[in-house]
């Protein structure tokens, strides 16, 4: 990627004061929603289903499918919502940070387009709550938005009407999950709801709603500016676009990049420098720690949502954590069960039981008090907390770097367990 449209979303980050209207449209700011309001709502949809948008949330889920199953004119309730899902809590991930600590305009057109394609008339940001800086220039963007007329009643001489308000999270991981940060907005507990209905039909205060990650959003503008041909264009692999890539660890420069859908993640590793001195990569997760762990012969595969799924993990968020031959792969896999354990909402048995259970039996195996029954166990709970046994993601999101940890890194567990204690700290 040379030319800076093709980085539609990093293009706006490299100005000063980021929040200022004016800053934001010297990079082409509100271009793409102006374009959009030439346009049908339907045709808007057309072109984003057409550019081939994937959310860039964790699932992958075709963004212009999601929208098409929003009831439109005469069957459409009066109010309908369009949610940001900005409460960003996967451990490793910090992409939405960087978009709206950099370009919180660019969130606000992208939610102009995707609220004026679904036709509805009020939006939420659901802000995680400890992202601060994010929330001050976000303020400050929404207020200059809703001064220049670009937010508010009959925006830029047009009958469409949008309401924006921020809200910040009180804090808990399942917030993330759509259904759930649905009910925490409406000031209720946030568990998961029962799919379906789909928040598309029934979803925020009973209407139809749509909830988009951040990412996901901010490639909005630029569909709407260049088209979708030219997004679906932008890609090294097979899905369209381009995406926010990133690693943390113990490399030389953990970072973030907006690069090529479908760059390798060995380019990923050399961007941040490889390895640290002295250090070799023994797996990495592909995007956050609810995927399966990858190893060092899968750095050549793309890293877009159906190659990564085929060597039997999950793109996910795509920041990639990477885990070094000197730190213990039990005891980092023992550090994430204690996190989702943790974050946990109680609302069904095998998550709220099974991960501190999980827990329990991974912090006997890494002290060296383990034993074979253990992993036995350990196995039996992986299979507990599978896809349609658990009420959400959560749980099956969270057993991925177990139940790959114990097939990649099996002689680690059995050195715990023969030697009584982690041959890291021996
Ligand atoms: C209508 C259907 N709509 C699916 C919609 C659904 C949602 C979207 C994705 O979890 C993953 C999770 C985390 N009719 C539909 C339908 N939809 N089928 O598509 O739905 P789904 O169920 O595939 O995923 P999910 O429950 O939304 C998301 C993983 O992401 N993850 C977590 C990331 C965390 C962050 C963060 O902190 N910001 O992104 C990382 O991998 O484990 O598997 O809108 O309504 N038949």
């Amino acid at each position: 990627m040379n030319n800076p449209t093709d980085r539609p979303l990093s293009t706006h980050l490299d100005v000063e004061n980021p929040q200022n209207l004016s800053a934001y449209q010297s990079t082409g700011g509100y271009q793409g929603f102006s374009n959009a309001l030439k346009i049908s709502p339907q045709e808007v949809q057309q072109q984003v289903t057409d550019s081939n948008l994937k959310g860039r949330g964790g699932a992958g889920f075709s963004t212009g499918m999601k929208w098409s199953f929003v009831p439109m004119g005469e069957n459409a309730p009066e109010h309908k919502y369009l949610v940001c899902n900005a409460d960003e809590m996967e451990p490793g991930t910090f992409k939405d940070r960087w978009l709206m600590e950099g370009a919180p305009h660019l969130l606000i057109e992208g939610m102009l387009i995707a609220a004026y394609a679904i036709g509805a008339d009020v939006a939420y940001i659901f802000l995680r709550g400890e992202y601060r800086l994010c929330a001050t220039r976000l303020h400050q963007a929404i207020e200059e938005a809703y001064a220049a007329g670009w937010l508010g009643e009959n925006i830029k001489g047009t009958p469409y009407t949008l309401k924006l308000h921020l809200h910040t999270s009180a804090g808990r991981y399942i917030c993330g999950e759509e259904t759930a940060l649905i009910n925490a907005l409406e000031g209720k507990r946030a568990t998961p709801r029962a799919k379906p209905p789909f928040p598309q039909v029934v979803g925020l205060f009973g209407r139809p709603t749509i909830v988009n990650n951040c990412e996901t959003l901010c490639n909005l503008p630029s569909i709407l500016k260049h088209g979708s041909h030219w997004y679906t264009q932008l890609t090294a692999g097979t899905d369209s676009g381009s995406k926010i890539y990133g690693i943390s660890g113990k490399v030389k420069n953990a970072g973030l990049w907006e690069l090529p859908m479908g760059t390798p993640a060995r380019e990923i590793f050399q961007l941040a420098g490889g390895m640290q001195d002295g250090l070799t990569l023994r797996g990495w997760l592909p995007g956050g720690a609810s995927t399966d762990f990858l190893m060092p012969e899968h750095l050549d595969l793309p890293m877009e949502y159906d190659a990564i799924a085929k060597a039997g993990s999950r793109m996910g968020t795509g920041l990639i954590i990477a885990l070094d031959d000197q730190h213990c792969p039990v005891g980092m896999i023992l550090n994430l069960l204690q996190f989702f354990a943790q974050e946990s909402c109680g609302w069904c048995t095998p998550c709220r039981d099974g991960l501190p259970w999980a827990v329990e039996i991974l912090t006997r195996i890494e002290s060296g008090h383990g034993n074979q029954d253990d992993m036995d166990t350990l196995q039996q709970l992986c299979g507990f907390m599978w896809i349609g046994k658990t009420f959400c993601a959560l749980a099956p999101g969270a057993v991925e770097p177990l139940r790959s940890g114990m097939k990649y890194f099996a002689d680690d567990f059995q050195q715990h367990i023969d030697h009584k204690g982690c041959p890291h700290r021996q």
